[in-house]
């Protein structure tokens, strides 16, 4: 068997992906349909080998289509996913518009892949800071219990989408105008200022929150909790953004139930699905976002045990955000969906 698929915001830097996802991994599609705003209408997308035009986004556009794969912002989501979803669509959202919605499952499929039987025409896919991290995490959760999470992030701009990716090569080739450097897209396009991100380290991702946090702070935090489903779990996060196009590394602080050593912490990562560890600090082996961009896995390295409190590991956690962080995990979760054969 095989299904009509659609990719909205098939032009951004997530929706390219996505498409690549899709013919790397052999998804079974009868037929593509690419989507995006009127600006980029009329440009084209080769798919295994034919041409397609991207179209502009109607809700007519969502017609006989199966699976639609959602990236193009959060008000476009909410715009268009349900009349996707009343033309018979499943809707897998990469975006934070219906996350915490208590009615849409929020899936990696390596933690909860059984959510998506609960779905209601609409899946989210969590944001990217949130997926590596859960990736990560889980297989000690699962071993050792987890009770306390104390996360900072250095992100790169790719998750910032097309716009932040040219701003940070065109400061780039600046170096002596770096603090003057010309600024309109990060911290977050629609801030009140901007600042530069080459030769930088903006501690902002999104807006703030009233109480303090960024929205990309209690992103990590809501999400993890409803993923892993435990509200119980005390979560922290500082997000932050670096001079980097592509991958996402992140400092992750955790404290179990249990007492585990070391070695059998690593040795639980090692075995966890879609994870690979990548530790060993006498040879310099570590992970980075150089290595990471371009491939699937959740790399994790430099574990240690804190040294004051033996339930305390501290691991470095980086990936592809645009890969594992969004596309692929999209695109995994339409294969869940076929698998499980409830699409
Ligand atoms: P477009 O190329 O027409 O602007 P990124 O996050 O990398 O900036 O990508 C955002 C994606 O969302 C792009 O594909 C973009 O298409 C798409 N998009 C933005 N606004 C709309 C809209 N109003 N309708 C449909 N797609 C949109
Ligand atoms: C970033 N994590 O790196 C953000 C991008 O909720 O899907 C993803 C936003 C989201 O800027």
């Amino acid at each position: 068997k095989s299904y009509n698929v659609a990719i909205m915001g098939a032009t951004g830097a997530v929706g390219q992906q996505m498409k690549e996802q899709l013919e790397k991994r052999n998804f079974p599609v009868k037929n593509i349909v690419f989507l995006a705003s009127s600006r980029s209408a009329g440009q084209e997308i080769t798919f295994k080998g034919k041409t397609y035009t991207v179209q502009e986004a109607v809700p007519e556009s969502f017609e006989n289509v199966d699976i639609a794969l959602f990236s193009a912002g959060g008000s476009i989501s909410e715009k268009f996913a349900p009349e996707a979803v009343k033309r018979g669509a499943v809707v897998i959202d990469n975006t934070s518009a219906f996350r915490m919605d208590k009615e849409v499952p929020l899936v990696v499929p390596e933690v909860n892949k059984e959510d998506i039987r609960l779905h209601k025409g609409i899946i989210a896919n969590p944001n990217c800071s949130t997926i590596q991290m859960v990736c990560a995490l889980q297989p000690l959760k699962e071993q050792y219990g987890l009770s306390k999470i104390v996360v900072s992030t250095y992100q790169a701009v790719s998750g910032a989408g097309v716009n932040a990716i040219n701003e940070l090569k065109s400061q780039s080739a600046d170096f002596d105008n770096a603090q003057n450097a010309e600024a309109s897209v990060l911290p977050v396009k629609s801030a009140d200022r901007h600042y530069p991100i080459a030769f930088n380290a903006i501690p902002q991702i999104d807006q703030f929150t009233d109480n303090g946090y960024t929205y990309e702070e209690m992103k990590m935090i809501n999400e993890t909790k409803k993923i892993m489903h435990d509200d119980t779990l005390s979560v922290a996060a500082t997000c932050v953004r670096l001079p980097v196009v592509t991958g996402h590394s992140e400092s992750v602080y955790v404290e179990l139930e249990g007492v585990p050593t070391v070695a059998e912490v690593k040795q639980s990562i090692a075995n966890a699905p879609g994870v690979e560890l990548m530790d060993d600090p006498s040879n310099q082996v570590y992970p980075m976002p150089l290595m990471a961009a371009g491939k699937d896995e959740v790399f994790v390295g430099r574990i240690r045990q804190d040294l004051d409190n033996p339930q305390g590991f501290h691991l470095w956690v980086v990936s592809d955000n645009l890969v594992k962080g969004a596309a692929l995990n999209s695109v995994q979760i339409a294969e869940a969906l076929v698998e499980e054969q409830i699409v």
